[in-house]
């Protein structure tokens, strides 16, 4: 569990305490080590394994004590006994955007209001609307969101459930008896959402004693299913967990079946009976002898079986990747090593948690040759945007941070904001000085697709916009972004040489796979970003470079693979570097 773990499980408990109108200091008390533990460098596990949690400013010993049990179990006791005390179906009802505690405290108070099903009733039978401090407009909103969260429920955003899975392999890895473990499903794939998480190990041992310290892993808290091929458990984060175990001499197929998708085998298996052959979990086999199989061990086998090159799971949709793998145009997927600058950070100029240098050391760890330092502009107040005056000293501080750092460049830039007429949050000889200029719309995101459209092209056309900022506005698993013709945006984003992002944060993960696509398609270059606010944050490009994969993009179509020098010549053609 990482510290955004432990830092949302104490939000809830203050977000609980509220609720129940519990003493101000303890809700305080949470606030204040939630906080402290989101922007924490080192990860809590360390600090509880040398016993120094208190050691963190604004831990105390009772939250210490807190930890030290999620840590084993996923929850705690203050948690659970809040949530028995006042309804588990609460937690859902942290999930509506625009439902803080204060007001879920209302709806609790006056209306009994706990969980999704009493709060839709409420909504139909126009009650809340007469709630002081609420009104028709956020009546409908709630009616808008339950539906919304009844949609979304079973599914869990890509990097929450990387993280669970990850933490699930690495504890059963340790064992003897396991000679290889792989996370399988729609992960591999990089599905932008889960279903549930598929886990294959190989082991010629006895599989019980494996199955059994699954079912005892911390996090998990009920068994589903207990059999010796496989197992089934849910996890206190509600994700059911799939584990199985194979016989090595099968694992490529096994790993090749429960990777998926569906869909890829279906199309495969026709290839293959037109070939006079059978694929199963077991193996490749020859119709005519079925009982020993022709490939097995690796993937590689199966697909050489098939008379195909290797397909990469994030292709494997069931589209044309068969068609392109038998033609032998398959693309030629990017990876980590090709991505040689992230174009989208954050730091304690605006929003961000570390100075220039730090990231940019940090960046430096991470094998990459170049960052662009693109803090908020001045309409976020809520994030500390920098005005003209601020942003032409930060430029400055960018230099000087640039000639500390050897064999490594600092790009100096922005993230500006779109205003609601399209004009860019900035004046304009800076934005020319900035060498990197991330647009983004984050206000006044209700408007209608028309204006939005007229809003987005109004900043692609304006020449002084490098990429555009996650591009949809979309919260996986929250809000769904605004809505704009993207064809007429893409197209003027090619014609002005202007990039659009896939934006790795793991809150948004926007663009997706679908999105990046359709950009490519429109003769528009891709620029990958973490939208880090902490050194700790820069380690999400993996989940950009994953859409990119899934969306088949190659080194030609993503500038974060060009040097610093190539990559400014690449857009904004009217600003000379
Ligand atoms: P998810 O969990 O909904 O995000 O998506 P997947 O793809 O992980 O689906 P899941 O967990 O039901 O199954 C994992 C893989 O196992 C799936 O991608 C293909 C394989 N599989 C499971 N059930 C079937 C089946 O009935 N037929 C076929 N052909 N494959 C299956
Ligand atoms: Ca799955
Ligand atoms: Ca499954
Ligand atoms: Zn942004």
């Amino acid at each position: 569990m990482d510290n955004a773990y432990y830092s949302s499980i104490l939000n809830e408990i203050s977000s609980l305490l509220k609720i129940k109108g519990a003493n101000k200091y303890k809700i305080r008390a949470y606030d204040t080590a939630s906080n402290a533990l989101r922007g924490l460098l080192e990860p809590i596990e360390k600090f509880i394994k040398d016993d120094s949690l208190t050691s963190i400013e604004g831990v105390g010993k009772s939250i210490a004590e807190d930890l030290v049990e999620i840590s084993k179990t996923g929850t705690c006791k203050t948690r659970t006994e809040l949530l028995d005390e006042l309804d588990p179906g609460l937690l859902d009802l942290f999930k509506i955007q625009g439902l803080g505690p204060k007001r879920l405290k209302t709806l609790y108070d006056d209306l009994n209001i706990s969980n999704l099903e009493t709060l839709k009733k409420a909504a139909e039978d126009h009650k809340i609307q007469e709630l002081k401090g609420f009104g028709k407009k956020i009546e409908e909103t709630i009616l808008a969101e339950v539906e919304r969260i009844s949609l979304n429920s079973g599914r869990t955003p890509l990097p929450a459930a990387l993280q669970l899975a990850q933490s699930f392999r690495d504890a059963l890895a340790k064992r003897d008896d396991v000679e290889q473990i792989q996370i399988a499903g729609s992960i591999r794939r990089q599905k932008e959402t889960i279903g549930d998480i598929d886990l294959l190990v190989a082991s010629t041992s006895d599989p019980k004693p494996i199955m059994d310290a699954f079912t005892k892993l911390p996090g998990v808290s009920d068994i589903l299913v207990h059999g010796d091929k496989k197992t089934s458990v849910r996890t206190v984060q509600d994700i059911q967990v799939d584990l199985r175990v194979i016989d090595p001499q099968l694992f490529g197929s096994a790993l090749h079946y429960f990777t998926g998708s569906k869909e890829h085998h279906v199309k495969l298996r026709t290839l293959a009976k037109k070939k006079g052959l059978k694929i199963s979990e077991y193996g490749v086999f020859k119709v005519s002898d079925p009982s020993t199989p022709i490939a097995s061990l690796t993937e590689e086998d199966l697909y050489e079986a098939l008379n195909l090159p290797f397909i990469p799971p994030e292709l494997r949709k069931g589209h044309d990747e068969i068609n392109l793998a038998q033609e032998s145009n398959l693309p030629t997927l990017l990876e980590q090593q090709d991505i040689l600058g992230d174009l989208h950070m954050h730091t304690t100029e605006s929003d961000g948690e570390n100075s220039i240098l730090e990231m940019a050391q940090r960046a430096k760890e991470l094998g990459y040759k170049y960052i662009a330092i693109t803090d908020h502009s001045q309409v976020l107040t809520v994030a500390n945007g920098l005005n003209p005056r601020r942003l032409a000293a930060h430029i400055e501080a960018i230099k000087e941070a640039n000639e500390q750092i050897e064999d490594f460049t600092i790009l100096s830039g922005l993230e500006v904001d779109i205003l609601k007429d399209g004009s860019l949050d900035m004046d304009e000889d800076l934005l020319r000085a900035c060498d990197w200029v991330v647009g983004s719309v984050h206000i006044s995101q209700k408007m209608s697709k028309e204006a939005m459209t007229e809003r987005i092209l109004k900043a692609v056309e304006s020449g002084l916009v490098s990429t555009l900022g996650h591009p949809t506005g979309r919260i996986l698993g929250g809000r769904g972004g605004y809505e704009y013709d993207m064809e007429r945006v893409f197209i003027a984003c090619a014609k002005n040489q202007v990039a659009v992002e896939i934006n790795g944060s793991t809150g948004r993960l926007d663009f997706n796979a679908e999105h990046a696509a359709i950009a490519r398609a429109a003769g528009v270059k891709i620029t990958l970003g973490s939208d880090a606010h902490s050194t700790h944050g820069l380690s999400v490009m993996p989940f950009a470079l994953g859409q990119a994969r899934r969306a088949g993009l190659e080194k030609a179509d993503v500038l974060n693979c060009l040097s610093a020098k190539d990559l400014l010549k690449a857009v904004r053609p009217s600003v000379h570097h």
